[in-house]
């Protein structure tokens, strides 16, 4: 099959590495690496690879981690493994390792492997030989400078935007996934050479526990401190936010972003758990919804990093991240999925746009959602040309 459409002006770089494909958290853990494997064979049964530079990175070094990390963290993610995991219990609970953040076979190698796509794309970024760059394996939000948080255990994107802040002025950090980008948010609270944007679901879970949505942090009160004062901004939603909501509440938000901030690179984490029917999220997104808020972003033609995050139902995250990957080189994909190692998991109908009937109600009135929106351009306003 080859991809139709306008020939793509700029250029686009893919970072893949098919270590990933063999990382497992835990049995019954939700957090599968396998879905990069499934998007990546969808990427490659659809033909994008003529309009790709595709390529295997290198892995992030001890000493790049440490430019965010502190060094005892990352020399315990170095050392420890499911095998001499006893003689750590000591420090286990200051590093946040438990149910949420296992330690597995080759956990340090995939915590390089995600780190040096999302290095490496930043840097090409840099140097002008890519004007969008995609790392699928990246965009892990939750991870802390001193601590593992979320499924999350080296931050690729604060490594990444820090890469970027080299040549660039100003850097936007926009976050699809459902759950609060709360480690970039804290990396970047009091600068003003970095924005961060995160929606996301927010408040009590609803699951009748008493913990809230994780991980309760970005109240739209969340605004940044010092020099970084209203460079946080903070879209905090509730259970079954769909396509029309959602999209247009993005757009109407990332234009003022744009005309005020003015960034010189975008970082946009692409947390596919926002998609209806996911094993954790609580929104109603569709494959298509979820990318048009992509393809917004690159209609403003500012140099693009897009990263992975979070996605539980992993036959719709490979369907979402192969069908972003299409539309930032301008390819249109036919629904229906061609025959290739793992066309098994798109049954019964093997499309690339399933139907997402979800039964969540959207728990969001047009007068909160209004609300949302007055309340940021007031922040917004603070910025002013
Ligand atoms: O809600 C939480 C924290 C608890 C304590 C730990 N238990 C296991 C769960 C409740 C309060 N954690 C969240 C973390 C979500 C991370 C999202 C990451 C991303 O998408 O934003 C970016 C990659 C949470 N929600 C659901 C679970 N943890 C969960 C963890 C498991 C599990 C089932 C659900 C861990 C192991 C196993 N099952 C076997
Ligand atoms: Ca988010
Ligand atoms: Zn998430």
């Amino acid at each position: 099959y080859q991809p139709t459409g306008p020939s793509r002006k700029g250029r686009t770089s893919y970072y893949y590495d098919d270590i990933v494909s063999t990382i497992h958290y835990g049995k019954r853990h939700p957090m599968k690496p396998q879905r990069m494997a499934l998007c990546h064979e969808l990427v490659l049964c659809y033909g994008l690879y003529d309009r790709l530079d595709m390529y295997q990175p290198r892995m992030a070094s001890e000493e790049e981690l440490k430019m965010f990390h502190v060094s005892d963290y990352v020399d315990f993610l170095r050392t420890v493994t499911p095998d001499n995991v006893s003689a750590f219990k000591d420090v286990l609970s200051r590093f946040n390792v438990g149910d949420d953040c296992p330690i597995f076979n080759d956990l340090y190698k995939f915590c390089r492997v995600s780190a040096g796509g999302s290095l490496a794309a930043a840097a090409q970024i840099n140097r002008g030989e890519a004007d969008v760059a995609i790392n699928w394996s990246g965009g892990l939000h939750h991870a802390k400078k001193t601590e593992a948080s979320g499924f999350c255990y080296v931050n690729d994107i604060v490594l990444c935007i820090m890469e970027l802040l080299r040549c660039h002025a100003r850097v936007l950090y926009i976050d699809i996934d459902v759950h609060h980008g709360d480690g970039v948010q804290e990396a970047f609270y009091k600068t003003d050479r970095v924005m961060t944007v995160s929606f996301h679901r927010y408040g009590p879970s609803g699951d009748g526990g008493s913990d809230p949505f994780f991980p309760g942090t970005g109240a739209i009160s969340e605004i940044g401190h010092d020099h970084g004062r209203y460079y946080s901004l903070n879209v905090p939603l509730k259970a079954g936010m769909d396509d029309t909501t959602y999209v247009s509440l993005f757009k109407s938000i990332m234009e003022q972003v744009m005309h005020t901030f003015r960034p010189g690179a975008i970082v946009l984490q692409c947390g596919a758990d926002s998609l209806g029917c996911d094993r954790l999220g609580q929104f109603c997104l569709s494959i298509d919804g979820h990318g048009q808020c992509v393809e917004y972003m690159k209609s403003f033609q500012v140099p693009l990093v897009v990263l992975g995050g979070g996605g539980y139902t992993i036959k719709n995250v490979a369907r979402c991240w192969a069908n972003e990957t299409a539309l930032l080189v301008n390819a249109k994909l036919p629904n229906a999925i061609p025959p290739h190692p793992y066309l098994e998991y798109y049954g019964p109908d093997y499309k690339l746009h399933p139907k997402i009937h979800d039964q969540l109600r959207n728990e969001n009135s047009t007068h909160e959602l209004n609300n949302i929106k007055r309340v940021i351009a007031e922040h917004l306003k603070f910025l002013g040309p």
